[in-house]
């Protein structure tokens, strides 16, 4: 059901290398892409996955020292959040803009993180600490059209797949890593699709199939009468 392909020559040698190098690697660093496609010919043959979480979390002794703690936003505009998707480090705040011109009510009853924001305006933007990792779901109570999540992680590399079902995770330590790929609408939404992989060049690209239970329009707008 899950498949993977290996994109280009150039990667294929990689992997044959990988398999004599093993772990006596050298210290550097790459560009790692991933373009995230759908194996459920019944949706749509060769859809790309779009809003999919790739992550890489090291299966050696790795210092963290890429890993920067930022800060990330989960906006609201025109009664929508933006990104649909979004990957953070454990421990990111979030701040939660609000664009509009009228009140949002932000809520989540997810495990790793449950709260409530009263956002009046971006002035007022908030800020919520995600300390679990973990998938949060998040809400509006005065718009219902309003969908967003929120992925946190321990893995020092984490990306979401743009449009073209394509992301890249830069600076990459070569080494052994559990790649995870992650999405709201994979078929088995308690199973998230991992392979262990090996980095030691500095590009590698690879293409992984996912089954989706759909390709659903990510969020829906606000009915007219909801503002
Ligand atoms: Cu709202």
């Amino acid at each position: 059901m899950i498949a993977t392909t290996i994109k280009s020559r150039r990667a294929l040698l990689s992997w044959l290398t990988l398999l004599f190098v093993g772990h006596a690697l050298p210290l550097h660093a790459g560009n790692f892409e991933v373009l995230v496609t759908v194996t459920n010919t019944n949706i749509a043959e060769h859809a790309v996955v779009t809003h999919a979480v790739v992550t890489l979390a090291p299966l050696f002794e790795h210092d963290g020292a890429s890993v920067t703690t930022q800060t990330a936003q989960m906006k609201q505009r025109e009664a929508m959040f933006q990104p649909f998707v979004l990957s953070v480090a454990v421990n990111t705040p979030v701040s939660f803009p609000n664009f509009d011109q009228f009140r949002h009510q932000v809520y989540s009853y997810s495990k790793p993180k449950r709260f409530e924001l009263r956002l009046y305006g971006k002035e007022e933007s908030k800020h919520v600490v995600f300390d679990t990792a973990g998938v949060v779901v998040l809400g509006c109570n005065i718009h219902d059209n309003m969908l967003t999540y929120i992925y946190i992680t321990h893995a020092p590399y984490y990306a979401v797949t743009d449009e073209n079902g394509m992301t890249r995770l830069a600076n990459v330590k070569n080494g052994t890593y559990q790649m995870t790929i992650w999405h709201p609408d994979q078929k088995d939404r308690r199973q998230s699709h991992t392979q262990r992989i090996v980095i030691h060049t500095e590009s590698a690209n690879l293409k992984v199939t996912m089954a989706m239970r759909s390709i659903r329009r990510v969020q829906s707008p606000p009915e007219p009468d909801d503002y």
